[in-house]
Formats: C-alpha cells, sequence, structure tokens
C-alpha cells in the first residue's frame, strides 16, 4: 500500500537515498534528475504566469508532427535542452519538439544516459489553463562506457530498459511523480520554497475502478471492437452502473487521475490515426512504466507497450493502460 508522509524529504535527498537502491550509485544519476528537476521547477514558474508574460497562444512555427507550437511549448522545449545538456550525464536527447536527435554540444563531455522527453504535453490545453504536463524517459546509452556522442540506436531502446520515468504536472499544484524501477513516488512543489516534498512513497494504484477515459468524438472512426466496449461501459443493469467517463485531453493528467483514483486510458488506432495519436518514445513508454509500477497495466492491444521496439523517435502506438482489471477487461473485447 501506498502510504502518506508524515516526515519533510526534498526530491534531491530521495533521489540521492534511491539511488543507493540503484545499482552502480555513481552520484552521476542523481545529478541527472536533480538538473531535471531544476528545469521543471522553472518551467512550472513559467507556466503559471504564462498569461501574464503572454507567452500563451502560438508560434508561426509548425512541429515535426505538423502540429501548431505554442510558445510555452517551445519554452519548455528550450528550458529542458539547456538545463540538460551540459551536466555531463547525457550523450543525446529527443524532444516532442525537435526532429531527430537533440546533440550534446561538443564543448561539453558526453555521459552515459540518453533522455526523451515531452516538454509540454496538453499542448491543445495550454491557453485554456486546463492541466499541461512534463513527461520524461531515461535510458542507459547501449555501450555504457563510451563517451562518444550518442547515436539513433541509443534512442531507439524498448521502454523495460528505462533506467527511470517521470512526469511533471501543472495542475491545480504542481506534482512530480518520477520511478526508478523500484516503485513511483509522489511529490507535490511549494513555490514558496522552490522545493518538491515527497507526498507518496511506492504508490500503488487501484486494481480496479469503474471509470474510462477517451475521446469519445471518434466514435465513429473506432474499430467495431472498440465501440462494443464504450457501449458495454456505458451499459447499466442489475449486475452493473455505467463506468463514468473522465477525458481531460492531456495525458499526463488523465493517467495521473488513475494513477490515484483506477479506471481505464484508451486512445486506440482510428481511420484518421491508424497507429493511434500518443507517441511511443516520450509518452507511452515512460507513463507505461509508471502504471506498470504502481500495479497497473499497459498495452497497444496485442502487446505491452514496455517490450515494443522502437523503429523511430516519433512513431506513434494505440494505448490502453490504467489498472490491472480495467487493462484485462477491455483486453476481452479486443480478443
Ligand atoms: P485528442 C495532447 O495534444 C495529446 O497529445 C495528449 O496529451 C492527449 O491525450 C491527446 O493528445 C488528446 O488528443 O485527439 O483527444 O484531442
Amino acid at each position: 500500500m501506498s502510504n502518506s508522509i508524515n516526515k519533510l524529504i526534498t526530491i534531491e535527498r530521495h533521489i540521492a537515498e534511491n539511488e543507493a537502491v540503484y545499482n552502480e550509485a555513481t552520484g552521476e544519476f542523481s545529478r541527472l534528475l536533480r538538473d531535471l528537476t531544476l528545469a521543471m521547477r522553472v518551467i512550472s514558474r513559467e507556466v503559471r504566469r504564462a498569461g501574464l508574460n503572454d507567452i500563451l497562444g502560438e508560434t508561426e512555427k509548425e512541429n515535426v508532427h505538423g502540429e501548431q507550437v505554442k510558445k510555452l511549448d517551445e519554452f519548455a522545449h528550450n528550458i529542458v535542452r539547456r538545463a540538460m545538456n551540459h551536466g555531463g550525464h547525457l550523450c543525446a536527447m529527443a524532444s516532442e519538439e525537435a526532429d531527430g536527435i537533440i546533440p550534446i554540444p561538443d564543448v561539453y563531455e558526453c555521459g552515459k544516459y540518453v533522455l526523451l522527453f515531452d516538454p509540454l504535453d496538453g499542448s491543445s490545453n495550454i491557453e485554456v489553463n486546463v492541466s499541461i504536463g512534463t513527461i520524461f524517459s531515461v535510458y542507459q546509452r547501449i555501450d555504457a562506457d563510451a563517451t562518444t556522442p550518442g547515436k539513433m540506436n541509443d534512442l531507439l531502446q524498448p521502454g523495460f530498459k528505462q533506467v527511470a520515468a517521470g512526469y511533471c504536472l501543472y495542475g491545480s499544484c504542481t506534482n512530480l511523480v518520477y520511478t526508478t524501477g523500484a516503485g513511483v513516488n509522489i511529490f507535490t512543489f511549494d513555490p514558496t520554497l522552490g522545493e518538491f516534498f515527497l507526498t507518496k512513497e511506492n504508490h500503488r494504484m487501484p486494481e480496479f475502478s469503474p471509470q474510462y477515459s477517451i475521446n469519445e468524438g471518434y466514435y465513429n472512426r473506432w474499430d467495431e471492437s472498440i465501440r462494443k466496449f464504450v457501449n458495454y461501459a456505458k451499459s447499466e443493469d442489475d449486475n452493473k452502473s455505467a463506468y463514468g467517463l473522465r477525458y481531460i485531453g492531456t495525458a499526463v493528467a488523465d493517467i495521473h487521475r488513475i494513477l490515484l483514483h483506477g479506471g481505464l486510458f484508451l486512445y486506440p488506432a482510428d481511420t484518421k490515426n491508424p497507429e493511434g495519436k500518443l507517441r511511443l518514445l516520450y509518452e507511452l513508454n515512460p507513463l507505461g512504466m509508471l502504471v506498470e509500477q504502481a500495479g497497473g497495466l499497459a498495452t497497444d492491444g496485442s502487446q505491452r507497450i514496455l517490450e515494443i521496439q522502437p523503429e523511430t523517435i516519433h512513431q506513434r502506438r494505440p494505448v490502453f493502460m490504467g489498472s490491472k482489471d480495467n487493462v484485462n477487461e477491455v483486453l476481452k473485447f479486443l480478443s
């Protein structure tokens, strides 16, 4: 069971103590996560001032997906890149907002990790004051002893090889949720102190909850099996009440709710998105690792998300993730 915390522990201390659990406690991994939390503090501050700083709204640019880049998207991307490119712990990065590999500038040393991130997930919600978040995924490079710049195959690793995954959710408060494979830990930001305090350690999600999360506007684009599941979810009789529907439209916010309250998140393939919409490397793998570490499941409908061998940085996959019994229930409709 997860336990609420009555002692004051900052994320720096938790990372350092946690690294003792994680082998090769060289301090390099702690410094990587520490630098990442700095980036999130800066993004959190800017997200909360966006309206005042007039950095809402759109730039004239489009990202690799042909999506309009919001000013905050670009800001968050640059903050993570600048916070992480000189610490000597990374040999390469990849971001939703960049076409290919983000190299470490050759004036800095290359380290043994790679970072993949979605700088600001939920772009469509930025200027309507709905929760958005930063998602991150960390791997060791394939040749851990190399000191050369990272290559594409260092970035294209299956999710089960992640050494850390997490997100920072900028909602009514700022929550940082991360795992290094030894359980899910939740932190809450105190902006007056600039500190993330541990609020839940080794969090476990409910095994089932009568809630589902999907964009029902696409009902007519779905495969028949998805329509049958959704019709079942809405149905009620003497043995079953209708499930609740919650859909924020920011995956990291929907998954955060499901981590805490249980339920099922679905973004299936449809006639417009034959590979689904969510990206495997910097959305599904990190969120999938967190969900599994909290006792849930994450699948693309035919295989475990974390076992998919990536082929390109921005590839998409359909996803069904959440509480174990909720996922097993929808799988019965898919098969
Ligand atoms: P739709 C946000 O743009 C995002 O990538 C995810 O965070 C979110 O779950 C999804 O798109 C929402 O997509 O098609 O329902 O608007």
